[in-house]
């Protein structure tokens, strides 16, 4: 680890310590959704080369949410819960009683539940292997557990347990399996995390009890009945004690010594860390990680949501995390039945389709050289390659990628049909490359641009990351995470928009009377350009942006409680190249404004 990454690393988990910190009043309220991610202490580069080398190079995964909730579906007692499915027994959804939600397995019955099926879509999508939860924080068992009668076996119709045919599913296709156990929060059994505090008979029961009575004794089921586990991902671990978490996690590793543990295990015991939830990081993140999210709003099936991420979106957010570092594991909600909402399912299938076609792009890739996404997509790496996975395609016949130190040889179009296309570039003595390209997205989806340098083996590909593009042909979004702040608070926010729905940003708060926020910029042409600002705050604000050339944006507009972007004016860069920008609250409640990001747009675009 060269000394910059040491930076970013501390970087991220002070960003995770402000995260935690919330204080928006919805996030107060919402406190108790238990947030447990960041770092972990295992060595990247042994586990690289080792155990982690499959998830490492994997990069795309099926997360699975399927429990005795999907039998509700987002509904109790004739009413609709909207928010995550899986937590609606919880008080602040439907507040189901421990009695009435055992009872629920009496119906549940799914008989449209066919293993090699839904295998075979993770296969079709793309995916490497699947993660799926053997138990949720209902505490219901989806496997054949002798430790509990609450599970899928002994207290349903359907009796069988698909957890076993998932498996040997997975192992006949080649897939990776996992499975998520909920080991801090059970909310059926005695002593379990948000759990009944007394047993059937009234006696008192605590956490110990839970965890040898039921959670360790589980978790060795899973980790020995379905052969060679590939991932444990344990969840929420909240407030529980070291001693269990250790003890938890040293059996893991005895019984299945290759299956990887994701950090919210708690204590840093994972091999690698869950960044975040529903998110795709703006920043380069070092080490091993992964984030999750899931295919439309809820993880566990509810019958209103069919929200679902187009392949496209998909697509868009499994190589932005591919290029931030990271891995996607991707979720779906199988329904009452066992079956996998069509509308997704479709998805996914055209998601893979296009994976076949650029799998160089995804699997076994590097990071971006840059550290955050571009504006019309975004590019991962192999050895002396970048593919320029481009989403929105420009519609000038010109693309542009800011700040290159390396020098490029050769770019081409990828058609894996027919002929690759050869497309002509200038790298110019501003560090920008220009690409002329065909005016029509070659792909529907995303189209992929091939670009050879001239590094040598080992060397890294170079992109100059203190100057942030602005580009001529397409609006760029400067977010505050990019900026430099003074007089004012810089934090991560995260809050929920409906229940358990997590949204996240960096913004800027707190702004005293010359407080500001300053970025550095790369622009390609002089010009005009519309100043957009991305904010939220009470009753009317005053913005004003200054260039470094001293050209300023100053007016007012309306302010609101959700960030929305607000037109300023035109801003003008009289030369192109290194500029700074300053922007600063001059009038307004300066308590509640929230500045989330600002725009250039070139005028004619
Ligand atoms: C947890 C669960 O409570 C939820 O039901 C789902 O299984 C999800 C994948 O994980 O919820 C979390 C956990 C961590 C964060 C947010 C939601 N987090 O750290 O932001």
């Amino acid at each position: 680890m060269n000394f910059k990454k040491i930076n970013k690393f501390i970087l991220l988990a002070a960003s995770v310590v402000c995260i935690s910190n919330t204080t928006f009043s919805q996030e107060k309220k919402d406190k108790g959704m238990e947030e447990m991610w960041g770092e972990t202490k295992v060595s990247v580069d042994a586990l690289k080369s080792g155990k982690a080398k499959f998830f490492d190079e994997s990069n795309f995964g099926m997360f699975i949410h399927w429990g005795l909730f999907s039998n509700l579906g987002g509904v109790w007692d004739n009413k609709t819960y909207y928010g995550i499915g899986e937590w609606i027994m919880n008080p602040r959804m439907a507040g189901i009683p421990v009695k009435d939600y055992k009872q629920i397995a009496n119906d549940f019955n799914p008989t449209g539940f066919d293993a090699k099926k839904i295998a075979q879509l993770a296969k079709d999508a793309g995916m490497k292997y699947i993660v799926i939860t053997s138990k949720h924080h209902e505490g219901f068992a989806m496997f054949d557990s002798k430790v509990s009668d609450f599970n899928i076996v002994d207290a349903t119709p359907f009796g069988r347990d698909p957890m076993h045919e998932l498996a040997d599913a997975c192992h006949e296709l080649g897939l990776g399996f996992g499975f998520y156990y909920s080991h801090n929060q059970d909310w059926t059994a005695p002593g379990g995390t948000r759990g009944p505090k007394t047993d059937e008979d009234g006696n008192e029961a605590t956490f110990k009890d839970y965890f040898y009575n039921k959670c360790k004794p589980q978790v060795k089921e899973i980790c020995t009945n379905y052969g060679d586990i590939d991932f444990v991902w344990f969840d929420t671990p909240g407030d529980m004690e070291e001693k269990y978490v250790v003890e938890l996690a040293a059996m893991v590793r005895e019984l299945q010594p290759k299956a990887m543990m994701c950090s919210r295990v708690g204590y840093g015991l994972g091999d690698y860390a869950s960044v975040g939830d529903m998110e795709v990081p703006t920043k380069r993140i070092e080490g091993l990680w992964e984030t999750c999210d899931t295919n439309n709003d809820s993880w566990s099936y509810a019958w209103y949501d069919n929200n679902f991420k187009s392949p496209k979106v998909i697509l868009g957010r499994l190589v932005e995390t591919v290029a931030r570092g990271g891995s996607y594991l991707f979720n779906v909600g199988p329904n009452e039945l066992g079956i996998v909402p069509e509308i997704g399912a479709e998805f996914l299938r055209e998601t893979g389709t296009w994976l076949k076609r650029y799998p160089q792009v995804v699997y076994a890739a590097g990071a971006s050289p840059w550290d955050y996404k571009l504006p019309w997509g975004d590019v991962t790496t192999k050895g002396n390659t970048m593919y320029l996975a481009v989403s929105e395609w420009p519609t000038d016949g010109k693309l542009y990628l800011p700040g290159l130190k390396t020098k490029i040889k050769s770019a081409k179009i990828l058609n894996p049909e027919a002929k690759d296309q050869k497309i002509e570039f200038n790298q110019g003595k501003d560090n920008w490359v220009t690409f002329n390209v065909p005016f029509k997205a070659p792909d529907h989806l995303i189209s992929i641009i091939e670009v050879e340098t001239n590094i040598i083996n080992g060397d890294e590909i170079i992109a100059e990351d203190t100057a942030l593009g602005i580009y001529p042909n397409t609006e760029t979004e400067l977010i505050t995470e990019f900026g430099t702040v003074s007089n004012a608070t810089q934090e991560n926010k995260r809050w929920m928009e409906k229940f358990g729905e997590w949204k996240h940003a960096n913004q800027v708060g707190n702004w005293e009377e010359n407080g500001q926020i300053t970025w550095t910029i790369d622009v390609k042409e002089a010009g005009y350009y519309y100043l957009d600002l991305a904010y939220k705050g009470t009753n009317r604000l005053v913005w004003k942006t200054t260039t470094g050339e001293g050209i300023m944006v100053q007016n007012q507009q309306a302010a609101t409680e959700k960030y929305v972007f607000y037109n300023m004016g035109i801003l003008e860069f009289k030369t192109p190249g290194k500029h700074t920008l300053t922007t600063t609250l001059v009038e307004g409640d300066r308590d509640t404004a929230s500045l989330k990001s600002i725009a250039l747009r070139p005028i004619n675009d």
